[in-house]
């Protein structure tokens, strides 16, 4: 394999107050239910499952603002998270984080470049998603925070889910790179300007050089001069023919040949730190397959190959 064997640990999520569609929750159990643990031990790798973060239920709390709902329920989650994958790097591990919606992504992220500022390093972002999720509460249509992860980590806001651990940005715009996004509020075009990302491959840019192009300039980008990147994997990302359990299907998504294929070359790169893979929605999928293409196309980033 093109990996030498990492020690990965799990770290379950089961956030859905950062949604509108209920169910994303579910997420963390339909990817272990389809085999996690043992396709990723069967590449060579150590694997410890740190199980589930613990999780505020939508019905047991207030909405709080509705241009943010439920910011203080989802910040206190993705503090906790942050704090475990901080634990994961100094314990030596890789963190492979499942959601739950998307939100959880300011936590995650926070907690990798936590971990890397102590040694004075900055890291890359690859966010593979048809969505750009870089509303802030002043800018969102919907007051959902999974459309927000994005614009906390680059210093934006909303403030609390911003300042995890007390410093922001967590990331600066020239290493952060958007993979397949086809479904942008006007609104986040004005905030992906004025946050300074210029690297969004669109799917027209994937359609038009390929996927390969795209994923040798995104990882070109996101590691230059960074520690390595985290990737954060939206499976609204993939065409929802193939990932139809999804919190938000849009359509003219990545096929299921150029997901594999754009995990692969990460594989290739050997320079990913973390991983995240959100918005599985067990409630709307077809007898979980879409959890199993999420092992799959976890396998073909943790160093999986054809032959
Ligand atoms: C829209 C919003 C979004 C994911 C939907 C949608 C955001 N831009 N993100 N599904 N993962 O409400 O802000
Ligand atoms: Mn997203
Ligand atoms: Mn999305
Ligand atoms: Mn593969």
């Amino acid at each position: 394999q093109s990996l030498p064997p990492r020690q990965i640990k799990i770290i379950g999520v089961p956030l859905d107050l950062g949604a509108s569609r209920r169910g994303v929750d579910m997420g963390p159990s339909a990817v272990r239910v389809a085999g996690l643990e043992a396709r990723l031990e069967a590449l060579g790798h150590e694997v410890n499952d740190g199980g589930n973060i613990a999780v505020a239920i939508a019905e047991t709390k207030q909405i709080g603002e509705q241009s943010a709902r439920y910011l203080k329920e989802i910040t206190e989650t993705c503090a906790k998270a942050a704090e475990m994958v901080v634990r994961s790097l100094e314990e030596g591990m890789t963190p492979v984080v499942l959601g739950g919606d998307h939100s959880v992504a300011a936590g995650t992220v926070s907690g990798v470049a936590e971990f890397f500022r102590r040694e004075k390093k900055k890291i890359g972002l690859i966010w593979i998603d048809a969505h750009s999720d870089i509303n802030t509460p002043e800018t969102s249509p919907s007051g959902n925070v999974h459309g927000m992860p994005l614009a906390a980590l680059l210093g934006l806001g909303p403030a609390p889910l911003a300042d995890i651990f007390d410093w922001s940005p967590k990331i600066e715009p020239e290493n952060t790179v958007l993979i397949g996004v086809r479904d942008i509020d006007a609104t986040e075009k004005e905030n992906i300007k004025r946050a300074g990302v210029t690297e969004v491959y669109t799917m027209r840019d994937i359609d038009e050089r390929g996927m390969r192009t795209v994923m040798e300039e995104a990882l070109r980008v996101a590691g230059r001069g960074t520690a390595g990147y985290h990737v954060s994997l939206d499976m609204d990302w993939i065409d929802p023919e193939d990932a139809p359990g999804v919190g938000t299907p849009v359509r003219g998504g990545a096929t299921y040949r150029e997901a594999h294929l754009a995990m692969e070359i990460i594989a290739d790169h050997g320079r990913m730190v973390s991983f995240e893979l959100v918005e599985v929605n067990p409630v709307i999928d077809e007898r979980n397959r879409t959890a199993e293409l999420a092992v799959e196309l976890i396998s073909s980033a943790f160093g999986k190959k054809i032959l």
